[in-house]
């Protein structure tokens, strides 16, 4: 299996849903679209696929800076980035040679955006990966459609483009353009993972384990160390993937044997909504950062960015807020294992096993500052605990089952603030 300890150690990633749906942004002739993920425009609204491709002609996003886009990532303290290659509607952010509905032959704006992110990516030491629409394909390729049974019927000529391919049709799409093109972004841009995306019924019927295996050992062919994704089959994801994603926005309460990550929104839809208003507080987005490294786990926070390609003012807010928190807690974050310690009341612990001794992160969400907390589960002859930011000493008592920390007031001050303990086996082994 691929190596997976750069994933485990980055714990934080960027990522990036933006495509022709970003210019009608929820919106379509004149109303709000039914479905909440502006993304899914064109089956939201079963709009005959000519009609929807025309949105190529207009995709011009005279601001787009792949430098600017990394930078930011970069100074949120994300470690990765990944973006929407080629979404549902089967529209390509690249040159690809296995169709030419792509940002350089089908738009006005003949710009290669996965290529200037993958320099952007090389120049700040961001790894970049890939998210791929593997089973769906609306562009009437022989990927599957989706259509929305609960709504009203399709009207039109067009409705036959919202059926389910047939196996023939299917395979025809994956041999054509599906594998071609995994191949053509390994050799083009050398990402170090994929983000696959099925689920469902229906998907099972074409991502079937033969499948899978063909597209993991494709992969594997043209490269060594990228990773790939459970979602290559939500339901029942091949043992050769590398590691889980959660459903969207799903933050577990355990541990899992593999590498996984959780992918979530900082508003509703993943792609930029112009009536979505309903932005998560950074002290939330903080919170599920955090409370999945104290689990093993990881983050991939979306950005969906603006038709003209900036990002929105809410969403920069957001990011260079957490940048704030990770350049002073940060060391709580990466490298970072899952705590061996029991469920703790006052919040969320990370751990790190150094040579020597083992190092305790406590994530205060829940305390008052000047009282005694309690600490579960650390066992320890000699312990050493200072606040990350301030570095301000922690007063420790060794108790029997744990340690006892005396809160100083100061801590009032401090927002999330994080203690860190060191604690030794034995009382000799002076750090
Ligand atoms: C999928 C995409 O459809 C969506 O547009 C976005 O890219 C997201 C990251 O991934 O969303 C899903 C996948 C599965 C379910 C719902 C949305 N599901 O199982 O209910």
């Amino acid at each position: 299996m691929t190596d997976t300890t750069w994933f485990n150690a980055d714990r934080f990633g960027m990522f990036i849903h933006w495509g022709l749906y970003t210019k009608p942004a929820g919106v379509w002739k004149g109303k709000k679209i039914a479905r909440n993920y502006s993304e899914w425009l064109q089956a939201s609204e079963q709009i005959p696929r000519q009609e929807y491709r025309r949105l190529a002609d207009e995709f011009n996003p005279s601001h787009f800076d792949a430098d600017a886009w990394i930078s930011e990532a970069r100074s949120a303290g994300m470690r990765y980035f990944l973006i929407t290659a080629k979404h549902h509607d089967g529209f390509c952010l690249w040159p690809t040679k296995f169709s030419d509905y792509n940002v350089v032959d089908a738009t006005p704006f003949k710009r290669d955006i996965l290529g200037e992110l993958a320099t952007a990516c090389r120049k700040y030491g961001i790894k970049l990966g890939f998210y791929y629409s593997h089973w769906m394909d609306w562009d009437g390729t022989g990927g599957d459609v989706w259509y929305d049974e609960d709504r009203t019927g399709c009207e039109g000529a067009h409705c036959s483009e919202y059926q389910h391919p047939s196996q023939g049709e299917f395979e025809s799409y994956w041999q054509n353009k599906c594998l071609p093109q995994i191949r053509e972004l390994i050799q083009n841009y050398d990402p170090r993972f994929f983000w696959f995306d099925s689920w469902g019924k229906d998907s099972s019927t074409y991502m079937t384990t033969a499948r899978q295996e063909e597209l993991i050992s494709l992969i594997r062919t043209h490269s060594k160390e990228c990773l790939i994704n459970s979602r290559i089959n939500f339901e029942s994801p091949s043992d050769n993937c590398d590691y889980l994603s959660m459903m969207d926005n799903c933050f577990p309460d355990r541990t899992f044997s593999k590498p996984w990550e959780t992918s979530g929104t900082l508003n509703h839809s993943w792609a930029y909504h112009q009536l979505d208003f309903n932005w998560k507080p950074t002290e939330q987005l903080i919170k599920y950062l955090v409370g999945n490294a104290s689990l093993g786990g990881n983050y991939q926070l979306n950005v969906g960015p603006m038709p003209d390609g900036r990002f929105e003012a809410a969403a920069i807010r957001r990011l260079r807020e957490i940048g704030c928190w990770m350049d002073v807690n940060g060391e709580s974050i990466y490298g970072t294992a899952a705590s061996t310690l029991p469920t703790q009341s006052f919040g969320k612990v990370t751990m790190r096993k150094e040579k020597t001794h083992t190092t305790f992160y406590l994530h205060l969400w829940d305390i008052s500052p000047d009282a005694d907390i309690f600490v579960e589960g650390i066992e320890a002859k000699r312990v050493e605990a200072h606040v990350l930011e301030s570095g301000q000493p922690v007063k420790t008592t060794i108790t029997a089952g744990g340690i006892r920390l005396s809160i100083p007031k100061d801590i009032a001050g401090l927002n999330m603030p994080v203690i860190k303990v060191e604690s030794y086996q034995s009382c000799g082994d002076l750090s």
